[in-house]
């Protein structure tokens, strides 16, 4: 077996204690992501109505960061952030639509070259959403499909490329798609418009034809383009046929292929980024697990993403990896419910915001999309044996931070002007700082929130709503964000509105 070493020299100075000070082998890294996990969809976070025994069991072995949390309240925007650290506003990262190119600078910093030039070798398994291709070239489907993640840092990939709900409805491995035949090309696009060669295959088109959609009707605009597999997708596709992905095995796919990327690295460091497609819209979970809640394809999509979570836990174990290797559990952005499909999900809104007695964001408010709590506050868990003892924290976490963390984990150098919005929150990641971060900042497509202990300030106005002016706060004494009180505390908010600004302006 090849021998990774390297010296951990670090100090805390602040505290009585010395983190490490020994030869340590390199740490594999394992981030399992889960899309539209909320709060309170895991058990270990309180969840009643979907056993998790996967992830409870993560957790128990882990820390369970009770305010963890994502950068942003969509997923595109979030993912940007874990990548490169910087904030999606700052760039103007929103949800990508179906043919987008590359978000990512192939000139940016990122947490797989982070661990690339600290000598790991680098792999992502599942969903991307952060485009492909470049900005002045339409994308070839039956060619090369790049700059993608390889170009970002990545030494393997294998992709959902965009989302289960957008085409293309096919696998990416590297640069190409799997099983693409090419006598039947792919062509993708927003609109219905000359992607189409005729020769190849045609799909239904959801908006004419809505009796093809027989999975699923749509239960929004929106959702009622191509239709692949009875399920109405955003945007158009034509071709592909031989390539399209059965939305009941997708997450048996990227187990198998999870499986296969840890046996063949077991002897190297790695840094593998999975990314769930559960729980996210078309909710398909595989008939093995349909009926196992009461909640329906939601709660059974849950159920089937913690089953992964086991099957990935259970190949590290087989590999003998489970002691030096970080497995960190978390989700994109908060959860939402109906999001464009007749899936069964209801909200009562008589009762809180809850699915048939479910509510996901737990005792947060919102979720998917907005800027309360229940946006961007997940689950979050930690697990490294080797060097983290099992336990609660209430620390301030964020997704942002990965990249100097982990650059003070690894020793490895930021370059200038890069991952700018990372701050370093190692110490609370391995459970020895309570705090974590000293301020942390929330975003969705039109607001920004900025976090300093217990309290809160909100800034802009949520979509096309009118802006009834800023929010504040105590999450201590009002973790649901009922009670504005920005009149009582003109001060705080005074001193927030600076600090937020400050930071957007940087
Ligand atoms: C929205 C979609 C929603 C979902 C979301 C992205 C409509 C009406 N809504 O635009 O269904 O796809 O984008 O979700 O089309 S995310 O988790 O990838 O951010
Ligand atoms: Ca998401």
């Amino acid at each position: 077996m090849i021998k990774h070493i390297f010296h951990f020299v670090k100090f805390l100075f602040l505290g009585t204690t010395t983190i490490l000070a020994q030869t340590q082998e390199r740490p594999n890294v394992v981030i399992i992501y889960g899309d539209d996990v909320g709060y309170g969809d895991v058990g270990a976070y309180g969840s009643t109505m979907i056993p998790t025994p996967n992830i409870d069991k993560l957790a128990k072995e882990g820390i369970r960061f009770t305010d963890g949390h994502c950068s942003a309240a969509t997923c595109t925007p979030s993912r940007y952030s874990l990548l490169t650290g910087v904030y999606a506003f700052r760039n103007n990262i929103n949800v990508l639509p179906p043919d987008a190119p590359l978000t990512i600078s192939t000139d940016a910093y990122s947490l797989p070259k982070l661990f690339k030039e600290a000598g790991y070798t680098t792999g992502v398994i599942g969903k991307w959403h952060l485009g492909l291709g470049s900005k002045n070239v339409k994308t070839d489907w039956n060619g090369n499909v790049k700059p993608g993640p390889l170009e970002i840092g990545f030494d393997s990939s294998f992709l959902l490329p965009s989302t289960n709900d957008r085409v293309p409805c096919v696998f990416l491995d590297n640069y190409t798609v799997l099983g693409l035949d090419r006598k039947d090309p792919l062509f993708v696009n927003r609109k219905l418009e000359p992607v189409q060669n005729q020769k190849n295959t045609q799909y239904p088109d959801g908006i004419k034809n809505p009796e093809a959609m027989t999975y699923y009707l749509n239960s929004g605009s929106g959702h009622n383009n191509s239709v692949i597999n009875g399920i109405g997708r955003i945007g158009y596709m034509s071709g592909g046929k031989s390539a399209l992905w059965n939305d009941e095995t997708i997450s048996d796919v990227f187990i198998e292929k999870t499986k296969a990327y840890i046996k063949e690295h077991k002897n190297e460091p790695f840094f593998l980024y999975y990314a769930a497609q559960d729980i996210h819209v078309p909710r398909a979970p595989h008939p093995r697990f349909r009926g196992s809640t009461e909640l329906g394809y939601r709660g059974d999509a849950m159920v089937q993403f913690d089953w992964a979570t086991g099957e990935i836990m259970k190949a590290l174990e087989e590999n003998g990896l489970t002691e030096n290797t970080i497995v960190i559990f978390s989700s994109d952005n908060g959860p939402t419910y109906d999001d464009g499909y007749d899936d069964g999900t209801t909200i009562d809104r008589s009762f809180g915001e809850n699915d048939r007695g479910h509510d996901a964001s737990g005792i947060y408010r919102g979720g998917k999309y907005q800027i309360y709590e229940g946006g961007t506050r997940v689950p979050f868990i930690v697990r490294w044996p080797e060097r983290i003892k099992p336990g609660v924290s209430d620390a301030m976490v964020n997704q942002i931070d990965f990249i100097a963390s982990f650059s003070e984990l690894l020793d490895q150098k930021i370059p200038d002007n890069q991952a700018m919005d990372s701050q370093n929150t190692l110490n609370a990641f391995l459970g020895i700082n309570p705090k974590g971060a000293t301020y942390m900042l929330e975003e969705n497509r039109t607001q920004k929130a900025i976090r300093k202990g217990d309290w809160k300030y909100i800034i802009g106005a949520f979509k096309k709503t009118k802006d009834t002016g800023p929010e504040l706060y105590n999450l201590k004494t009002d973790p649901g964000e009922q009670n504005n009180i920005i009149a009582l505390h003109v001060d705080i908010a005074k001193e927030m509105d600076a600090q937020l600004r400050s930071i957007i302006n940087k």
